[in-house]
C-alpha cells in the first residue's frame, strides 16, 4: 500500500480520450479502447438511450410509479458494466436501471422496484447485480462485504460500486472507502458526478477539489474521467479493475457528468437551474460524440446504425408489453418478509386489513 498521496492523487483535468466533437485528444495515460470495443459501446449507449425514453413514457401512462433517468449519463452506465467481467458484481443505484439491463438482467425486470411491487425483480446472483439501493451509499458497505468475502475466498472477483455525487456526503461512504483501503478489498468506488444532489448543486455539496480527491485521507487512489466520453471511462474504469484485480486495492472514479432531466418525474428542475445551464451540456452527448468518432473512421455505416436501433426498439417493445401487464400482487406480501416469526402486531395489522379487504369484496 503506498503512503506517498502525490501517487493517489487523481489527475488535474478529468480524463478525455474523444472530445465532444468527435475528434480524438491524445492522451499519455491512455490510448482509445479498440474499435470493437467501441462499437460494442456504441450499440449499448443506443439501448441505454431507448430504455431513458421509454420508461420516462411508462411514467406518464401510469405503468411506473416513478423513474430517475439517466439521459445524457448512458456513457457511465454502459462503461461500467462493458469492463467487468461475468464473475465480478456491480452495486447499482435507483439511476443505474439502463447499467442494470447492459449487464443483461431483463428490463421488465429490472423496472420492477421503480414500478412499486417489490425489492428486486431479478435474482441478483443470476447476473451478479445487487438489488438498486434508493439509500443513499448504504450499498457501498455491503459492495465492500462482498469483495472482501470474494477475496478471503481467493476468487477474482471484483466490485464496482455505484454512487452519486451527493452520497459522498454520507457517512457510509467514507466507512467504505476506509475499510475497503485497510483490508485492501477489491473495489471500485464509481462516482457519477452530475452536479445536482435532487436540488443541491455539487458547490453546496462539497469543498473538495474534486470528488476523485476524497480517497487521498483513506489511501484510495482516485482519478477523474468526462463522463460523456465513453472511451475514456472504457480506459480508466478499465485500468482500476484490472489494478483491484491485481490486488493493489480499492480505487475511485469520479466521472464528470450532468443529470439532463429532472431527478425524478416528481421534480421540478426549473425551480432551481435554469436552461442556459442545460444548453451546453446537451451539445456534450455523449452519443453524438461516438457516433462522429465511428463515422469518420468507417466503423459505423447505415446499417449497422440501423441494426442496433432496431434492437433498442425490440428493448422498448418488451418493456411496454411487460409493463402493461397487471401485475397479481396479493397483500399478505406486506406482511410475509418483515420478521422470521410475524410479531403480534404485525399478525393483528393483518387480520385487519384482510377485515377490510372481505367487507370491500361483500358491499
Ligand atoms: C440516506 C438517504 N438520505 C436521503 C435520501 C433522499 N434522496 C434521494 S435521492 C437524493 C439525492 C442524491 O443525489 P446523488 O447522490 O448526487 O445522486 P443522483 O440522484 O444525482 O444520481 C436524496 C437526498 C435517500 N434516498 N437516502
Amino acid at each position: 500500500m503506498t503512503r506517498d498521496a502525490a501517487l493517489l492523487l487523481p489527475s488535474t483535468e478529468p480524463v478525455t480520450l474523444i472530445d465532444p466533437d468527435g475528434h480524438p485528444v491524445p492522451h499519455v495515460g491512455h490510448d482509445l479502447p479498440d474499435p470493437q470495443a467501441l462499437v460494442r459501446a456504441y450499440a449499448a449507449l443506443i439501448s441505454a438511450r431507448r430504455f431513458n425514453d421509454q420508461a420516462n413514457a411508462l411514467v406518464r401512462q401510469g405503468r411506473l410509479a416513478v423513474y430517475p433517468s439517466s439521459h445524457g449519463q448512458e456513457a457511465c452506465q454502459v462503461a461500467c458494466v462493458q469492463v467487468l467481467d461475468d464473475g465480478d458484481w456491480l452495486f447499482p443505484t435507483y439511476r443505474d436501471s439502463a447499467a442494470i439491463v447492459a449487464r443483461g438482467v431483463d428490463p421488465v425486470q429490472a423496472l420492477t422496484l421503480l414500478r412499486g411491487d417489490w425489492h428486486s425483480g431479478y435474482d441478483p446472483h443470476a447476473t451478479r447485480v445487487a438489488p438498486q439501493a434508493t439509500p443513499l451509499a448504504t450499498h457501498l458497505l455491503h459492495a465492500v462485504g462482498v469483495a472482501h468475502a470474494a477475496r478471503l475466498r481467493g476468487e477474482p472477483t471484483v466490485v464496482m460500486a455505484v454512487c452519486g455525487d451527493g452520497a459522498t456526503s454520507e457517512g457510509d461512504f467514507h466507512e467504505a472507502l476506509n475499510f475497503a483501503a485497510v483490508f485492501r478489498t477489491p473495489v471500485v468506488f464509481f462516482i457519477q458526478n452530475n452536479e445536482y444532489a435532487i436540488s443541491v448543486p455539487l458547490a453546496r455539496q462539497t469543498a473538495a477539489p474534486s470528488l476523485a480527491h476524497k480517497g487521498i485521507g483513506y489511501g484510495v487512489a482516485g482519478e477523474r474521467v468526462d463522463g460523456n466520453d465513453v472511451a475514456a471511462l472504457l480506459k480508466v474504469l478499465g485500468a482500476a479493475v484490472t489494478r483491484a484485480r491485481a490486488g493493489e486495492g480499492p480505487q475511485l472514479v469520479e466521472a464528470h457528468t450532468y443529470r439532463v432531466q429532472a431527478h425524478t418525474n416528481a421534480d421540478d428542475p426549473g425551480r432551481y437551474r435554469s436552461a442556459d445551464e442545460v444548453t451546453p451540456w446537451l451539445a456534450r452527448d455523449p452519443i453524438t460524440r461516438l457516433e462522429t468518432y465511428l463515422r469518420g473512421r468507417d466503423l459505423l455505416d447505415e446499417q449497422n446504425a440501423r441494426g442496433y436501433a432496431e434492437q433498442a426498439e425490440q428493448l422498448a417493445e418488451r418493456m411496454r408489453t411487460g409493463l402493461n401487464e397487471e401485475t397479481a400482487a396479493d397483500y399478505r406480501d406486506l406482511f410475509a418478509h418483515v420478521y422470521a416469526q410475524p410479531t403480534p402486531q404485525l399478525r393483528e395489522q393483518q387480520a385487519l386489513v384482510a377485515d377490510e379487504l372481505s367487507r370491500e369484496e361483500v358491499s
